[in-house]
């Protein structure tokens, strides 16, 4: 039997190991994702006004800050029982998907393409895997060529989103009450200039080349499949209550609802103490380094104790935008599609933006809970809230890595990734690129940012520190 680590996976935000394990003929048996990194985020909300998570929680990651704004904000709306108004439900959108156009643009060609194409031989394209490289290479050096333009485009989708929301990636102006900023004519004509800009190099660019990766490795339409069970809480909340991507579920082939009572997260496997299978609701997040049994930080998130995917893939079919199947092209293939859908949503949106209306009300909060839910880049994301005297007593965060890229729960059953790495085929062991593919293809991110140690303990040699200053949970 042959043993493979990769540790970190890179190109990925965080650091995440996986660990598998082949048979004689190099197909993957079994597989272990763990993720290293323990952030205490939860518990740094502890005792804060319940307003700052907005702030606090964006600093989960740099990613997709965007999205936690928002589940934030949702989170404090429904406590206080308020509604935004239209004008701000739409600069919200705006936000979010400028930020959902930066995003799948760095998945697809920042973390994702170079499993598939060997740049110039020089860092960051260096040390490169050569192995099963099918482009030409007129075509490979198209593809660096966009590879480089793309990272142009995800500085105009950042300049953008700053537009409305004062600045990135951690934005300011989304806070309980709507958005505090009132838009100008001049900046709504921005705003558009930018947005043609990026529908043009996602017309013309990102999906054409996303059909070629699918045409020239049609093969990876027929692996990497996990669960096939998918999860998707609805997005982009649009003037008279719908949402661009539907709520709802695909659970053995057929669609399902969701009601969020029936999540619950196994901790058996994970390195906490707190009690296992929580809903969020009361969730705990006691951290136990080394626990017995356990390799991962995350929790093992589930529904109804099904395991289940979230992300762009699980949006699109989930609201019947995409029909193809579940599989490592699939989800690269439901992105690129994704991606053009949103910023054709967003021509509409903005086209309903009027100059100089009040997006923003002012609010106040003394006592309640409430559950804020979209859909981040990655996909569910869910903020879980309570609080008394302006103070926050609990906050439980479940974002969708932790649904793709949990341990095995109580009952043994893998997570989604890990069922996805499971049957695969591996060429060779030296350079096996096909798990790379099928984690990259789920675009995983175990937290960016800042991380947390325990300063008078010292720096375990498991914790990455990024920014020692910052340390501030113990
Ligand atoms: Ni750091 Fe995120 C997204 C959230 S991670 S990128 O998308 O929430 O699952
Ligand atoms: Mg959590």
């Amino acid at each position: 039997m042959t043993k493979i680590t990769i540790d970190p996976v890179t190109r990925i935000e965080g650091h995440l190991k996986i660990g598998v394990e082949l048979d004689g003929s190099n197909t993957v048996i079994s597989a272990n994702v763990t993720g290293k990194l323990y952030r205490g985020f939860e518990n740094i909300l502890t005792n804060r006004h319940p307003f700052d998570a907005v702030y606090i929680t964006q600093r989960i990651c740099g990613v997709c800050p965007v999205s936690h704004s928002i589940a934030s904000a949702k989170a404090n709306e429904q406590a206080i029982g308020f509604t935004p108004n239209d004008q701000a439900l739409l600069l919200r959108a705006l936000i979010q998907g400028g930020n959902y156009l930066q995003d799948h643009l760095l998945h697809f060609y920042h973390l994702n393409l170079m499993d598939y194409v060997a740049g110039p031989s020089l860092p960051p394209f260096t040390p490169a895997t050569s192995a099963d490289q099918r482009f030409t290479s007129s075509q490979a050096s198209q593809l660096v060529n966009n590879y480089l333009t793309a990272l142009r485009m995800r500085c105009q989708a950042q300049e953008m989103v700053a537009i409305v929301a004062g600045k990135v990636p951690h934005v300011s102006s989304v806070l309980p009450g709507g958005v505090t900023h009132s838009i100008t004519a001049a900046q709504i004509g921005d705003f558009r200039a930018y947005l043609t800009i990026l529908q043009r190099f996602i017309n013309d660019t990102y999906l054409p080349d996303a059909q070629l990766l699918a045409s020239v490795y049609s093969d990876h339409y027929g692996f990497g499949k996990g669960p096939g069970n998918l999860i998707c809480y609805g997005g982009f909340d649009q003037p008279g209550g719908s949402t661009l991507f539907k709520r709802g579920r695909i659970y053995d082939g057929a669609s399902a609802s969701v009601d969020i009572a029936q999540i619950g997260e196994d901790v058996g496997h994970s390195y906490y103490s707190s009690p296992s299978g929580l809903n969020p609701a009361g969730g705990q997040t006691t951290p136990s380094y080394g626990k017995s049994g356990a390799y991962s930080w995350l929790k093992a998130s589930r529904y109804a104790g099904g395991v289940h995917e979230a992300g762009p893939l699980a949006r699109m079919k989930v609201s019947g935008y995409y029909t193809g199947g579940v599989s490592v092209m699939d989800r690269i293939m439901a992105r690129a599609l994704e991606t053009q859908k949103i910023a054709n949503a967003m021509t509409t949106w903005l086209s309903q933006v009027v100059a100089g209306s009040d997006a923003y009300t002012r609010v106040a909060c003394s006592s309640g809970t409430g559950v804020g839910l979209t859909e981040a880049p990655r996909g569910a994301l869910g903020h879980w809230l309570q609080y008394s005297d302006a103070k926050i007593t609990r906050y439980q965060v479940v974002t969708p890595t932790c649904w793709n890229a949990s341990p095995k729960d109580d009952a043994g059953v893998a997570g989604a990734m890990e069922q996805a790495l499971v049957g695969a085929h591996v060429a060779n062991p030296d350079q096996p690129v096909e798990l790379l593919r099928i984690v990259h293809s789920f675009d995983p991110c175990t937290g960016c940012s800042v991380h947390v140690i325990t300063p008078e303990k010292g720096i375990s040699s498991e914790f990455v520190v990024a920014h020692p200053a910052s340390a501030r949970w113990g």
